[in-house]
């Protein structure tokens, strides 16, 4: 393949030349180029083969101790004017933060490969497709990228000679968390990080390409790119509804994406159709309606806690051509995790490729992990059992409907339908979560993630709502907004709803809102199923549980409405009114009600 592209050739020899790396290589997405890389990264200690009959294809890595998460503190959107930025990101004049990342730049590929990776976000040739060139010096991401995106020789040839794409730099440099900054300058259509070898940090086309930049090109451009899954539920009738979902991080988005019918849902005959977990792409085509389509090929999920029950179809999808990161190894060089199938292993090598045992504590007493919480499996989607068979599709799937959802203990009711587009962005742009005992921080507090996109919208998120608004407006028949809580309890703190694959019951009266042959009640915060509308065949809730599930107290709202007039504030002037008439009109209908 002859590289024509003067402005790509041009970049990618100063940015060499910044970065000092021994040789450059251009990667064409090959399986010899994959097999090539591979067995250079076995050599080094980079990548670990693990068992070929047990578990074909896959393999493993460790990052290191301090490298094993995104840095919120370390990501920066790097706008001329703070404003653009906004209250919720981190800032820095793009001069500034060039120059700071290029001392840590200079030279850190001496003795290392700077391999240039072309992407395709979303397929190729698509209307929705955007395509970037990653730059690297780590063997871990290019084989991440090649599950995660499409990648090599077909990118180039739709680049051409001129074609525009995201300039997307990263080194590992030495991984020192003093020196490491992931920077995003949208106004420049560039991503630079340095100093972290692990997800989110690295693999750019994911949160900082698909997520940050996109946000902001999307508002430009006049379309949506969202942290939401896909999925499509199959109807008895043959007829499949498609669902853009937005949870914050801990309610379960992969498995729900995936999700396996109850038995009784299964006979009537409903089934699921995966299309993505984790971002969508979404545009108003010709008829009308938004259409999404999951710009990445692969799920990078966590694994502690996905086991048959929790997640049977990533179980298979991660069975085989996966790469496991930072989980337990095991002596016969198969994986394991905390909350993953089979039985406690006796012994094998923690995350930190320390020998484990069950039981182990450290100086604290507290237990030591196999696994690292955040460990994560790299899979391709097409191993996924219910893979959509659209997911090649270059307008994607139309979404009838878009789903909100938080951890919320006593607030929000099992599900309920906003009054329209604009309601539902009110009901996005307060959407909150509670924190569970596993994560840091306290118990139950409550955290603001409006639309599950605090910290990847790309842009002042107060004109990221105003985006929202002017898309509802543009559509001639937007999708139905509605919010779901999998979450609440009883006053003893136990779930009143069974979760995983029963959500099914939820989403059927959602696909059937959309169709108007559900029934619902009228409340003040919006539209909410009648006891007899939502299908509980073959499901034994507890006496009094759906009621609970459904009640919406009166003073736990109103000190929720409060908490969202706090939140409002801090988006100052930038905050579009029509928020807080939304705020306003829904007060008045609690005190009428
Ligand atoms: O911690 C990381 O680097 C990965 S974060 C991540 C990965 C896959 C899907 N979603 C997320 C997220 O933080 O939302
Ligand atoms: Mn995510």
């Amino acid at each position: 393949m002859r590289f024509t592209h003067v402005r790509l050739n041009e970049w990618v020899k100063k940015m060499a030349e910044m970065c000092g790396p021994d040789r450059v290589v251009w990667v064409d997405g090959s399986e010899e180029e994959k097999i090539r890389l591979e067995k250079e990264a076995f050599a080094t200690g980079e990548l670990l083969q693990l068992n070929q009959k047990k578990m074909p294809g896959c393999v493993y890595h460790r990052t290191a101790p301090n490298d094993v998460a995104r840095t919120e503190h370390l990501t920066y959107i790097c706008t001329s004017r703070k404003a653009d930025a906004g209250p919720t990101n981190n800032w820095m004049p793009p001069k500034t933060a060039y120059a700071k990342a290029r001392t840590i730049f200079k030279n850190a590929m001496k003795g290392r490969t700077m391999y240039v990776i072309p992407f395709s976000m979303g397929p190729v040739g698509s209307p929705f497709s955007k395509i970037g060139v990653e730059l690297t010096d780590s063997i871990y991401v290019v084989l991440n990228m090649r599950i995660m995106t499409t990648i090599g020789t077909p990118v180039l040839k739709k680049l051409g000679d001129e074609g525009s794409f995201t300039k997307c730099l990263h080194s590992k440099a030495d991984l020192d968390i003093n020196r490491r900054l992931i920077l995003h300058f949208p106004e420049d259509n560039t991503i630079w990080s340095v100093g972290s070898g692990y997800g989110g940090n690295v693999l750019l086309g994911k949160k900082c390409l698909s997520l940050r930049i996109a946000s902001y090109l999307g508002s430009q451009e006049g379309w949506m790119a969202e942290h939401m899954l896909i999925m499509g539920v199959e109807k008895p009738n043959g007829h499949i509804v498609y669902l853009a979902a937005a949870f914050p991080s801990a309610c379960g988005k992969t498995n729900l994406a995936m999700l396996v019918p109850p038995k009784g849902l299964a006979k009537k005959g409903y089934k699921i159709w995966t299309v993505g977990d984790d971002i969508a792409w979404m545009r108003i085509d010709t008829d009308g309606g938004l259409w999404a389509i999951n710009p990445e090929t692969g799920f990078f999920g966590v694994a502690p806690g996905t086991n048959s029950k929790t997640n049977p179809n990533a179980v298979i999808t991660s069975r085989t051509n996966t790469i496991f990161t930072n989980v337990l190894l095991k002596p016969d060089k198969t994986v394991w995790w905390e909350g993953g199938d089979g039985p406690i292993p006796s012994r094998g090598t923690d995350w930190r490729g320390r020998p484990w045992k069950p039981g182990l504590t450290d100086e604290n007493g507290e237990i030591i992990k196999g696994a690292h919480p955040n460990s994560r499996f790299t899979a391709p989607i097409g191993q996924c059992p219910t893979a959509s068979f659209r997911l090649q599709h270059h307008h994607g799937v139309p979404i009838s409907a878009i789903i909100f959802g938080g951890r919320r203990a006593h607030v929000a009711p099992l599900v309920y339908e906003s009054f329209n587009w604009q309601h539902g962005v009110y009901v996005g742009a307060t959407m909150a979560s509670e924190r569970t005992a596993a994560q840091y921080g306290a118990e139950g507090e409550v955290r603001r993630d409006p639309m599950a996109m605090l910290p990847f919208c790309g842009y002042n998120m107060g004109d990221y709502f105003r985006h929202w608004l002017k898309m509802g407006r543009t559509m001639d028949k937007p999708p139905k907004i509605f919010n779901v809580n999998w979450f609440r309890t009883d006053n003893d703190g136990k779930f009143l709803w069974p979760g995983y694959g029963e959500n099914l019951r939820v989403l059927e009266w959602i696909a059937d809102r959309c169709e108007n042959t559900a029934e619902a009640h009228k409340t003040p915060i919006g539209y909410i199923p009648t006891n007899r509308s939502l299908d509980l065949t073959g499901l034994k809730l507890p006496n009094g549980n759906l009621e609970k599930l459904l009640a919406i107290d009166k003073d736990v709202w109103e000190k929720e409405m409060n908490a969202h007039e706090e939140f409002f504030a801090t988006f100052g002037k930038s905050l579009p009114a029509e928020l807080k008439h939304e705020l306003n009109s829904q007060r008045a209908r609690f005190k009428k009600a």
